[in-house]
């Protein structure tokens, strides 16, 4: 089979964003695109020349094809072996163990997350290095700067690999390897938690409900859930992964996945629900009457963590993205361990838990991890949550209400202004930004900002810098006002507002967010003026 040299143009619109590269599927299905992307990755990371390579993606529309490119191309550059998920199948997190498991040079993974798929949807590819996490920021910006003067690229002809069948096949000096999705991480699971008191929580009448959403965790959920705990069949729904996620948008939050969070408003909820997103990194946590807000839940998992058995005794800190409400904060004061603040994206995670600085993770986007891995895990967060449920006996009602006791609740939304021209959304963030030195000591019906700021990050491993990555204002411990474009779109811009108000413990702990935080979104505008600046009357999502 020959291998061809492929002159091509590049394109110059392939920057990575927070989390690899994201486009309409119309966009990777031009001539040579992907296969450009790819030849830079090769390019700029050399490791995989004579390594292992794991590939998978979340199913969607576009996954087999691009495999097989990938494959390809993977012959083509030298690379001895490549790991793919059977049919082409691999959650982000279980990619990332394999990478580790397998001692590989790296991974791709090809998924747009909780974006809509199908032809008219979005793909996307994310490149994770050995060790699991993804590509940092530095080996980003080479990807894509090598992108835009890339001249040829590399490519194995009449490669036929039959993705569904699970061995090994020997192709052109290439190993490939098929192996089950699911074994690998069903194992690391395995060891993390108690599948023994889970599995007497299931059996005593505890009821479950999980929503894959049509996407990736179908098969997964369904071998942990169904044939490991013992959970009743019909407690996975969406199981079956689709190649249009069955139309709707694998975004697991109160707008996407509404019939399940009203399902679990009703009497006849069961105790616990939760769902994942299209790769399966995120997760959507419910109790009976009770919405988890994903702050929360990084923090009560915190406080709980040391008794799960695959981290007693080795809890030794807490990271949060920014915009993450500080519940988890107050919990880290508790317990004495240290609590790390870092930009929006898994990947400023990784080296905190590389150092062993931090063992828990979470951003407010619905995504919690731990060391376990380097990425987020959303069936990590499910099997954490049922595995407190067994050991404390309690309904997560009451387990919610007790915190809140303890530390005070943090009362959180998130709203999202989708699909603003890039000069409105710009706009709002320079008018914001100009007026950051003239907000302290200001106050707004009766809260006082303590501290304004364009958010930097140093990262205390590595000292590497990053500037801009979101506007903030505090009101000491009583509130935060966020502001952040979002790098996940693919049409026009998208602000995020992010509201924090933290109700003390002897407070009002039981209200609805969206009337608790009302006063602050309030203020929020007479800030930001977001809502007078583009002209819109409301967000379109807020959660
Ligand atoms: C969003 C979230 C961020 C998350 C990222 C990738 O980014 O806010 O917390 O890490 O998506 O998640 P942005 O830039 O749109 O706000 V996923 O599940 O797409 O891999
Ligand atoms: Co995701």
């Amino acid at each position: 089979m020959p291998t061809r040299e492929v002159a091509t143009k590049p394109y110059p619109d392939q920057r990575p964003g927070t989390a690899g590269l994201r486009k309409k599927v119309a966009v990777f299905q031009q001539p040579h695109y992907l296969e450009n992307f790819l030849q830079s990755i090769f390019d700029c990371h050399p490791s995989l020349r004579g390594a292992s390579l794991v590939i998978g993606g979340d199913g969607r529309y576009h996954n087999r094809d691009a495999i097989g490119t990938a494959v390809a191309m993977a012959v083509a550059n030298g690379v001895a072996k490549v790991i793919i998920g059977q049919g082409g199948l691999l959650t982000t997190p279980a990619a990332s163990h394999l990478i580790r498991l397998r001692g590989a040079a790296g991974g791709l993974i090809f998924t747009a997350s909780h974006n809509p798929a199908g032809p008219e949807g979005d793909f996307g590819v994310k490149f994770n290095v050995a060790g699991g996490g993804q590509a940092d920021v530095a080996l980003t910006g080479k990807i894509h700067a090598h992108s835009r003067e890339l001249a040829r690229y590399r490519i194995c002809d009449g490669l036929e690999i039959d993705l569904d069948r699970r061995g090994t096949q020997q192709v052109e000096g290439l190993e490939i390897e098929v192996v089950d999705c699911v074994e690998d991480y069903a194992q690391l699971m395995q060891k993390l938690f108690d599948f023994e008191r889970i599995r007497d929580w299931i059996k005593r009448g505890g009821r479950l409900r999980f929503d894959a959403l049509h996407a990736a965790t179908g098969p997964y959920a369904r071998r942990i859930l169904v044939e490991m705990l013992g959970a009743p069949a019909a407690s996975v729904v969406g199981g079956v992964p689709l190649e249009d996620f069955g139309g709707g948008q694998p975004d697991p939050n109160l707008i996407h996945a509404k019939p399940l969070v009203e399902a679990m408003m009703g009497a006849e909820a069961p105790d616990f629900a939760a769902a994942s997103d299209g790769d399966g990194d995120r997760n959507l946590i419910l109790g009976r009457g009770l919405f988890v807000s994903p702050g929360d839940s990084l923090a009560m998992l915190t406080a709980h963590l040391d008794r799960l058995p695959g981290y007693r005794g080795r809890v030794h800190g807490v990271a949060r993205s920014m915009p993450t409400s500080r519940a988890a904060d107050a919990v880290a004061a508790a317990l004495g361990i240290e609590c790390q603040q870092t930009p929006t994206g898994w990947k400023f995670f990784c080296n905190l838990l590389d150092a062993g600085r931090v063992t828990i993770c979470g951003e407010e986007s619905f995504g919690t991890g731990s060391d376990h891995v380097r990425e987020k895990d959303g069936l990590w967060a499910v099997l954490a949550w049922l595995n407190v449920l067994a050991v404390t006996g309690k309904p997560l009602a009451a387990l919610a209400a007790g915190h809140w006791h303890r530390f005070g609740r943090h009362y959180f939304q998130r709203h999202d202004y989708e699909n603003l021209s890039a000069a409105v959304a710009a706009q709002v963030t320079s008018a914001l930004r100009a007026q950051l030195p003239d907000l302290p000591r200001r106050e707004f019906s009766g809260l006082q900002v303590t501290h304004a700021e364009d958010f930097a990050y140093v990262d205390p491993i590595d000292g590497s810098q990053i500037e801009h990555q979101g506007l903030v204002v505090t009101f000491g411990e009583a509130a935060r006002i966020v502001l952040r474009t979002s790098g996940t779109g693919t049409e026009g811009a998208t602000l995020r507002l992010y509201l924090e108000r933290c109700e003390p413990r002897d407070g009002a702990l039981e209200r609805p967010a969206a009337e608790a935080l009302a006063p602050l979104a309030a203020i929020a505008e007479q800030i930001t003026r977001i809502g007078e600046l583009t002209g819109r009357k409301n967000p379109n999502v807020a959660t």
